[in-house]
């Protein structure tokens, strides 16, 4: 017989028998301010929790639900779900059914039980991800929907910590958490070591160190375990009782009374303080980690009889009894009642339809959001405060990056719910200049300073968004994004997916990267490949090759972000950053005058720039590749003859696939020049629509090699070249004559 049933037949036994654990505290209701009512308000959703476990294994062994980690053990957070506001954001462990239900008696005539079980049991019906995942999440409940990777809600939960005081400061209207509410989140012991869990703490605490507001409750539910391996006793303790701007509470989460009494003073603590807080909440775990999991591999069956003679249900019906709040005939009764209870909701909520198709399941990837409400332009007279200091050169030519940081400029004054965040992009103004000039027009608020973590600087950016900022956050190199890559990956693009669209965190991530990068050289400052970003659903990602282009792309990227709530990634090709000439020195021919908002015409997303209308070879190509390409049509009219076309992509996924078989259909031959490495990139799934859309015509590439980009001139070696490129197209034009 499987341990939660076990468990489930010991519970009435034991307590008709008085046969109750010992108690752990000298802690009376009163003493924790807590009426005869609420102590069995707080039982009954910790029973609901019990029972929405035990039901959903049955459910699930017989293919009817997918639930299979349970929070049996964990029914001490129920007090979290009581004192803590339903409009204080929560990010939430998998562990959280009683915190849920009982955050639910917040709202008047809730269903969390239904909802829950709706969301197991993958039925459309499911308020939160509508069947697409099994999820803690509720709008109504402001919690958003949290799936399983282990400590990636908390860079998210620290982020939007923070942009509750940043709310408050820049008195923005639009936000969504109340002014004096906080933010909590819960994870498990053995996440506390995951890096991604070390980095939102250190940034929760680095940033209230200095005195800035960080309304966090940390809050970990040490059930001494992680799937099979101990956390060593007193670890946790030792690990954050005593970290600078972390004040450490530690609770008893078997003992309701305890762990109450612990929620409380968190909440106290943080609510007055608005700095971060650690809650140690001790809990056990009762049937194993998940429903397949066999405990007795790593634990004999008297450990496991140890921990389910502290079953916190057991605990609470003690205190029940030892207070005369209820009899045990009457605890049973009411467990007993909450089992049929669930089941007749169950039995209700796995009849429910399931998503029906394809189409169904992606409707929510980038979800129609209604009403488009554009941001209005800002008016001239602002404008021309806002450029006072540029406004001798704003109207001469310059290099990529100043029309980047004059467009950023230009983004920041039109939409107040914009800020920038990252690495030494303050005072500064980031590595190459992009953010320049911004902290002294914008102020320190919104444009900030982060520590160097990129982990915590995109969840910064989620976090804010989740507040109803559109943060543009900027990562130093392309290479840097990778340790931080599922802040994006798992979180920031599914939330959209989980949640219906009730949730959005729109932003446009700017990344400098590519190659050819001269100054430091060597693979990490000239990282040539995007790849990671090409196959999430929903992500946009974007890539200029000139100043022009890109202080408009940025506009139309932001444009997104706000009105239809896109997660953007931006890569900014850093060799072309401040590049002035073309084809020879002096030309000036890759500079342009920066066009403000209105002036001139826009690019809009999916637009690819054209350039020649040459009929013999059609290059398709993107960033510095475009650069080149451009560089070798010269060369190719005038040596060889050759007409050439070049098409800028511009935006690299989704790729305009109409735009570009439109573009090769006048040449003969098709070249494509694609500065990232031969293997995955975007010049395979270029060859790849041209021939699912019958386009037959000789095809080939010029792309870098599969390898790492090393140190000084070597780097040419394994990128395209001008020669390489007119190679490249005399060679296809050869063949194809031939043939
Ligand atoms: C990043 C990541 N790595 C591995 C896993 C697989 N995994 C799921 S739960 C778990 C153990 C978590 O233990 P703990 O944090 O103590 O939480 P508990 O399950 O005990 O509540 C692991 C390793 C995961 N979900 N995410
Ligand atoms: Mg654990």
């Amino acid at each position: 017989m499987n341990r939660a049933e076990i468990i489930h037949e010991n519970f009435s036994k034991l307590v008709l028998n008085k046969d109750l654990p010992k108690a752990r505290s000298n802690l009376t209701p009163a003493s924790v301010k807590l009426s005869d009512a609420e102590v069995v308000d707080l039982f009954e959703s910790q029973v609901m929790s019990r029972q929405l476990d035990l039901v959903s294994r049955r459910l699930s062994a017989r293919g009817e639900s997918y639930y299979t980690i349970g929070s049996s053990g964990h029914e001490g957070n129920a007090v979290l779900g009581k004192v803590f506001l339903k409009t204080d954001m929560a990010f939430l462990h998998y562990r959280s059914g009683a915190l849920l239900i009982q955050r639910g008696k917040q709202l008047e005539g809730e269903t969390t039980l239904y909802d829950m079980l709706l969301s197991f049991a993958a039925s459309s019906d499911d308020p939160i991800s509508g069947g697409r995942h099994k999820v803690l999440g509720s709008k109504s409940l402001m919690v958003p929907p949290q799936t399983s990777t282990i400590a990636s809600h908390l860079p998210k939960a620290m982020g939007a910590a923070f942009s509750i005081g940043l709310a408050s400061k820049l008195k923005f209207k639009d936000r969504v958490m109340p002014q004096n509410s906080v933010v909590i989140c819960n994870f498990g012991d053995a996440s506390t070591n995951h890096s991604t869990l070390l980095g939102a703490i250190n940034a929760a605490c680095w940033t209230a160190y200095q005195g800035s507001q960080m309304p966090i409750v940390f809050i970990c539910e040490d059930n001494g375990i992680g799937i099979s391996t101990r956390t060593p006793p007193g670890w946790i303790e030792a690990n954050f009782k005593s970290r600078a701007g972390l004040k450490y509470i530690s609770c008893d989460g078997l003992d309701l009374l305890d762990a109450q009494s612990g929620a409380m003073a968190a909440e106290k603590y943080v609510r007055k303080y608005k700095r971060p807080v650690f809650l140690h909440m001790r809990t056990v775990r009762l049937a194993g980690h998940a429903g397949s999991d066999i405990e007795t591999v790593y634990s004999t069956k008297r450990q496991i009889e140890e921990v389910e003679a502290q079953d916190p249900l057991l605990h609470t019906a003690r205190i029940l009894v030892e207070n005369n709040i209820l009899s045990s005939q009457a605890i049973v009764d009411l467990y007993l009642g909450l089992e049929r209870k669930v089941e007749r909701i169950a039995a209700k909520a796995i009849k429910r339809p399931k998503v029906k198709n394809a189409k169904a399941v992606m409707a929510t990837i980038a979800p129609k959001l209604g009403r488009v409400i554009a941001q209005p332009l800002a008016s001239q007279a602002d404008r021309e405060i806002l450029f006072e200091r540029e406004a001798h050169r704003i109207n001469t030519p310059q290099y990529m990056i100043k029309l980047i940081s004059h467009s950023l400029a230009d983004i920041m004054l039109q939409y107040p719910n914009t800020t920038v965040m990252g690495e030494d992009v303050g005072q500064k103004g980031g590595v190459y200049g992009g953010s320049q000039g911004l902290a002294q027009k914008f102020g320190p608020a919104r444009v900030l300073n982060t520590l160097l973590d990129e982990q915590s600087i995109l969840g910064l950016a989620i976090g804010q968004a989740h507040n109803g900022f559109l943060p543009i956050p900027e990562i130093q190199f392309l290479a840097y994004v990778h340790n931080a890559e599922d802040q994006i990956r798992g979180e920031a693009a599914t939330l959209p997916f989980f949640s219906e669209g009730q949730f959005t965190n729109p932003m446009v991530i700017r990344i400098a990267g590519l190659a050819y990068q001269k100054g430091f050289g060597g693979h990490f400052h000239n990282d040539n490949s995007f790849n990671v970003f090409r196959d999430i659903p929903g992500v946009i990602v974007a890539c200029p090759s000139n100043g022009r282009d890109a202080s408009k792309m940025l506009r139309e990227c932001v444009r997104m972000a706000h009105e239809e709530k896109r997660v953007v990634i931006f890569i900014e090709p850093i060799a072309l950053y401040m590049t002035r000439d073309l084809h020879h020195e002096g030309d000036g021919e890759w500079m342009s005058t920066y066009e403000p908002p209105g002036a001139g015409e826009e690019i809009s997303f999916g637009n690819i720039g054209i350039d020649g209308g040459g009929k013999d070879l059609t290059i398709l190509t993107y960033a510095n590749g475009y650069y080149l390409s451009l560089k070798a049509k010269k060369i190719l009219k005038e040596k060889h003859k050759v007409n050439v076309r070049v098409v800028d992509l511009r935006w690299l996924c989704p790729l305009n696939k109409d735009a570009i078989i439109k573009a090769v259909k006048p040449s003969k031959f098709i070249l494509i020049v694609d500065e990232c490495r031969r293997t995955g990139s975007v010049g395979e799934e270029i060859v790849t629509l041209l021939v699912e859309h019958g386009i037959d015509k000789p095809i080939e590439r010029v792309t870098a090699e599969d390898s790492f980009i090393p140190l000084a001139a070597a780097a040419n070696l394994v990128l395209p070249s001008v020669e390489s490129i007119i190679e490249g197209a005399m060679s296809l034009i050869k063949k194809g004559v031939k043939k």
